[in-house]
């Protein structure tokens, strides 16, 4: 497999990253320099592999490609325990993941863009856009402190196992308290027990230095 992923950490290529880890896959790696003008990620080369200019794309050994991170994650967690059978909690996994597309990452993760790598920072967004994406964010990470206190004893999102809905949660929400969004002590202790599940891997370091997590 052929993972093309950006050479600043991005939270979307890491999920891939971890769960390929976790699974033992082994896979090569082309890392696009997403900050170049125009980003690499937008050239023809690469709109060959993924017509929207987005990492990641994971090229499978056949050919076949697959885009949109969670998307893969449920293409390489089938038949794992990082994706329960129950067709329930599978339509759980899949509500979480789409509420991390859908309420979670376009705040949370263009807060992280904006602090640490876009030209001019959060300067050229109207206040009220700013304000927005933050109460956005918190918004977001607030549903999960309250989905994770609402039953006791729940460790995961989906059932009673780590599963790939963790894993979509996890890469943006553990930067959250470094870009200062309010992080309650459920979603810190859930953090936690990520970090500890088998073969877990960290997200890249920044090479431009810029993001110190
Ligand atoms: N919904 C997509 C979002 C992917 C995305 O936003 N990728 C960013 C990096 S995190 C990217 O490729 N940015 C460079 C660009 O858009 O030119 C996914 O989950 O994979």
């Amino acid at each position: 497999m052929h993972l093309y992923d950006s050479t600043v950490p991005s939270g979307n290529a890491y999920k891939v990253q971890l769960l390929l880890t976790q699974l033992n896959i082994a896979y090569k790696q082309t890392s696009l320099d997403i900050l170049a003008t125009p980003s690499e990620s937008r050239k023809p080369e690469f709109l060959a592999i993924n017509p929207n200019g987005h990492v990641p794309a994971l090229v499978l050994d056949d050919g076949s490609i697959l885009t949109e991170s969670n998307a893969i994650l449920f293409y390489l967690a089938e038949g794992s325990s990082y994706l329960p059978d129950d067709k329930f909690k599978r339509a759980q996994v899949l509500q979480w993941m789409f509420f991390e597309q859908d309420s979670h990452k376009p705040y949370v993760s263009k807060w992280k863009y904006r602090t640490y790598w876009a030209p001019h920072g959060f300067d050229d967004l109207p206040k009220d856009q700013v304000d927005d994406m933050r109460v956005k964010g918190q918004t977001a990470i607030d549903v999960m402190e309250k989905h994770l206190s609402d039953s006791p004893g729940r460790d995961w999102f989906v059932g009673d196992s780590y599963s790939i809905a963790d894993i979509a949660l996890y890469a943006y929400t553990s930067h959250a308290e470094i870009l200062g969004f309010r992080v309650g002590q459920n979603v810190k202790r859930w953090l936690a027990r990520v970090k500890e599940t088998e073969g877990f891997v960290r997200i890249k370091k920044d090479p431009t230095g810029k993001n110190p997590y």
